[in-house]
């Protein structure tokens, strides 16, 4: 972490302090005084289309990533730049949400001015598998990062704006449509630990006064949607289908009701949300909603199929509780920050559907040709 940070533009023109008893760089240059955004989940759905729009702005952005044992940055592959290149404005730290050592060394070094902390397990069926994990990063994850940056502003003075992405999941049981004001009743451990984010931000706002804005984002999705969230999953099968690639598409509930919308138009309400005078808590959503079905319907109807000759129903995609209708009320943001949509359904079905199209021909286009995928690394002999 600490070479990526030594080779960051703002350096160049910093003086040197006292860390640790060794004279380092200092972190933070008021020469080159761009903004600085600290993003957890960088190389998630959002932390990517987030990371554009930042740096768009002029921002320089940070982002945390976890190791692993395969590249996990292909989301953010087209706006990484080698930190020696000066132009260089997007830098990488090697973070966990379960480690609160490294998120403090993390806050230290980077002095953000705006926090947006989007990292979690954010698979709503996976946290029924694994509850304790999932509350670990979500709930206790959040909690750790809080009390890092209220000792790291306690000692600098300094007010840095934190994000924290709650979820239209905290409502679960409750009635549509869902505001600010609607009551939580979450059916989920994800949702559970959200709600414990959520109320832990909220404290932290009320007895630190520290800036910490809540978003209550309904589902969003995109072609960068991970591949086992139902959007994606109906779109990249369908695509699929459409060139014989595969012949069926196995589902949970159809009936679910969801409110969705563009990832690319949530990320500008997280960034408007950091801009008020005051923060404050608001409901992210279009709403209006379509069921699981309703989804299908227009992704295979789009593509020209007929959903019922493919789709099969398999009892393990459903939930031990679920959550039927999600619709949010997102007339706040509208009032309050000036945010719309501008993806319709009807817009985000073509959009996902055309990338999975795309990514479905180039792998019929091996495949004819006779490209046969081999195991990374090669085989034993
Ligand atoms: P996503 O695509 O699943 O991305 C999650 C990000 O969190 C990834 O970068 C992931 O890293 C990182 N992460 C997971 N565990 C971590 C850990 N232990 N330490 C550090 N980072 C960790 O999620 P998303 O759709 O972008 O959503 C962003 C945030 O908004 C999440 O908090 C989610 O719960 C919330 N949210 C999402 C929606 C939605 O509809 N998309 C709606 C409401 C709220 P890897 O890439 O290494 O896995
Ligand atoms: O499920 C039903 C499933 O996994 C949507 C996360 O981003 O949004 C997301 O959570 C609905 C559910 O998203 C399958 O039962 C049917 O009713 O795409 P999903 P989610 O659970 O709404 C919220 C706002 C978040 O915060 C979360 O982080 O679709 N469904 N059949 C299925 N779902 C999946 N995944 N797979 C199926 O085969």
């Amino acid at each position: 972490m600490w070479q990526t940070l030594a080779r960051c533009s703002a350096f160049k023109n910093g003086t040197s302090e006292k860390h640790d008893g060794a004279e380092v760089p200092q972190p933070f240059c008021y020469q080159h005084r761009m903004k600085r955004a600290l993003v957890t989940g960088i190389t998630g759905q959002d932390g990517s289309y987030l990371s554009e729009l930042l740096l768009q702005k002029g921002y320089e952005v940070h982002g945390i990533i976890r190791r692993a044992s395969t590249f996990n940055t292909d989301r953010i592959e087209h706006l990484y730049k080698d930190p020696h290149d000066p132009e260089a404005r997007l830098f990488l730290h090697y973070g966990d949400l379960a480690d609160g050592t490294c998120l403090r060394r993390i806050l230290e070094r980077v002095r953000p001015d705006e926090i947006y902390h989007l990292g979690a397990q954010s698979h709503v069926r996976v946290s029924f598998d694994e509850p304790e994990y999932t509350a670990d990063i979500d709930a206790t994850g959040t909690l750790r990062l809080l009390e890092a940056l209220r000792d790291s502003t306690g000692v600098s003075g300094k007010t840095v704006r934190f994000y924290q992405a709650g979820s239209s999941e905290m409502f679960g049981a409750a009635a549509p449509p869902q505001s600010e004001t609607t009551a939580f009743h979450p059916r989920s451990p994800y949702a559970v630990s959200k709600v414990a984010a959520h109320w832990y931000a909220v404290n932290y706002r009320e007895a630190y006064g520290m800036y910490i804005a809540c978003g209550i984002l309904f589902n969003h999705e995109s072609p960068r949607r991970g591949e086992t969230f139902v959007t994606r999953k109906i779109t990249r099968a369908a695509a699929r289908i459409k060139l014989g690639l595969q012949q069926k598409l196995f589902l949970g509930n159809l009936d679910a009701r969801r409110d969705w919308g563009f990832a690319g138009d949530y990320v500008e309400a997280m960034w408007l949300m950091l801009q008020q005078e005051r923060p404050d808590d608001f409901v992210v959503a279009t709403g209006e909603s379509h069921s699981v079905r309703e989804f299908v319907e227009a992704t295979f109807s789009y593509l020209g199929l007929d959903w019922k000759s493919h789709v099969e129903i398999e009892p393990r995609y459903f939930r031990p509780s679920e959550v039927d209708h999600l619709r949010g009320n997102p007339s706040k943001a509208r009032e309050r920050l000036g945010w719309s949509p501008r993806v319709t359904f009807e817009q985000l079905v073509r959009m996902m559907a055309d990338h999975d199209l795309e990514m479905a021909r180039q792998e019929k286009t091996l495949r004819d040709a006779g490209h046969v995928a081999g195991i990374r690394g090669g085989g034993r002999e």
